[in-house]
């Protein structure tokens, strides 16, 4: 017996789902199987396993044990059918859409994006016959608009990363069925703690669990999760014959040993930046702010509807634009200059010359990336420790 099944809640799931200890000698922490491939019994066996008659492991480019605990364990908190674990959410991103998509094809995507899913659909895939276009995925009549028969997949983030706008999961997801469409949310961002997309309609979830999944910064990881036909394609095409972006089954181990804490640190990463948000916000070097949490913040109904609570990513920018913002980072000393997010430590990045640095500056000022957007990743130590940090980096930098 696990002691979980899919009734039971959350922090159950993802302390136990899939797993029971008396299966594996009593190992009360699942055993990983460092293995690349698998012993076949009869070459029968084997033949069979290639044609996909048997379900056993032959090779871990294909599937591994520890990998399939953790993929039927994510499937189970994003509420679909199956997982597939990746060696990075880029590995996931890109194994999806060069299953999903074909020359010819045309792929909707929303107006903001990380910067290297960005680079991917424009210099990557967009240069293998994929009409790439950016649409305003919080305006569904736009959405509608931009549609023709050769769109095949929706894809975006929600919150954007890094200006935070937002998309109604539910009405794209509709709208998008009504033409046969898939739609795919990276829900890295949110993590299934704080928004569950295919609850919403969406078919398929990306992560990168690099981030809050992890929660440790120690390890690229990256999900999908979805329906089984789908997430089987993704394996068989996208994953083993095109990127062969697979995760290491000793990676697989810190990724659910993360996970086992993932719900406390999200409600911690939640308030602390709720408490940083609202004192920013208030601050007279503070030129403009975007959190979900903040009832000024322009989709913050939808927040309150999609998001279980406002999530740990703060975009923000000062009176004195990049100059200012520049100081301000330098300035820091709790709070590390750092790139990635979802980590027990606080960290502030620029987007513009970093994350999101390959945009060029029009596409920047095109898709929403403004050039003084500062970063946060609010993490895990004291509020009044990060408070302070902030307040002096904003003394430092008047
Ligand atoms: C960053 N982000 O923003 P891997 N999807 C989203 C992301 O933010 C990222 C990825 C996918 C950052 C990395 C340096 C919404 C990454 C890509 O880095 O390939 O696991 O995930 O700081």
């Amino acid at each position: 017996m696990s002691g979980s099944n899919n009734n039971s809640g959350f922090a159950t799931r993802a302390i136990h789902h899939g797993y029971d200890p008396l299966e594996h000698n009593g190992a009360l922490v699942p055993p990983v199987y460092q293995t690349a491939t698998f012993a076949f019994p009869t070459v029968e066996y084997g033949a069979a396993c290639f044609a996909g008659e048997e379900a056993g492991h032959f090779y871990s480019r294909i599937s591994n044990p520890t990998l399939a605990l953790l993929e039927q364990r994510m499937a189970s908190l994003e509420g679909g059918e199956a997982g597939l674990a990746l060696a990075s959410g880029m590995g996931a991103i890109t194994a999806t859409l060069w299953t999903l998509l074909r020359p010819g094809d045309e792929v909707l995507v929303g107006r903001t994006l990380y910067g290297c899913t960005f680079a991917f659909l424009h210099h990557g895939i967009g240069e293998f016959g994929v009409k790439v276009r950016h649409v305003d995925m919080s305006d569904v009549q736009a959405v509608a608009a931009a549609i023709n028969d050769n769109t095949r997949v929706i894809y975006f983030e929600t919150p954007a990363n890094p200006n935070m706008q937002m998309a109604d999961i539910a009405a794209v997801a509709t709208l998008a069925h009504q033409h046969g469409i898939n739609v795919v949310v990276d829900n890295t961002y949110c993590t299934p703690y704080l928004q569950r997309p295919l609850e919403m309609g969406a078919d398929l979830v990306v992560h990168s669990a690099t981030k809050y999944l992890s929660g440790h910064g120690d390890i690229t990881a990256g999900l999908v999760v979805g329906r089984k036909a789908l997430v089987d394609r993704i394996r068989l095409e996208g994953l083993k014959d095109m990127t062969g972006a697979v995760m290491s089954p000793h990676d697989a181990a810190l990724l659910m040993r993360g996970m086992k804490t993932l719900t406390l640190r999200m409600e911690r990463h939640c308030s602390n930046a709720q408490a940083i948000a609202e004192y920013l916000e208030q601050q007279p070097e503070v030129e403009l702010i975007n959190y979900p949490g903040l009832p000024g913040f322009a989709q913050y109904e939808l927040a309150k509807r999609q998001m279980r609570m406002p999530g740990g990513m703060i975009a923000f920018e000062l009176k004195g634009g990049i100059a200012a913002g520049r100081r301000f980072m330098n300035a820091l000393q709790l709070f590390s200059r750092a790139v990635s997010l979802g980590d027990a430590e606080s960290l502030a990045q620029h987007p513009a010359s970093m994350t999101h640095s390959s945009y060029t500056p029009e596409e920047r000022a095109q898709y929403g990336i403004s050039e003084g957007l500062v970063r946060l990743s609010v993490g895990l130590e004291d509020l009044d420790d990060l408070l302070a940090d902030i307040q002096q980096a904003l003394k430092a930098c008047a």
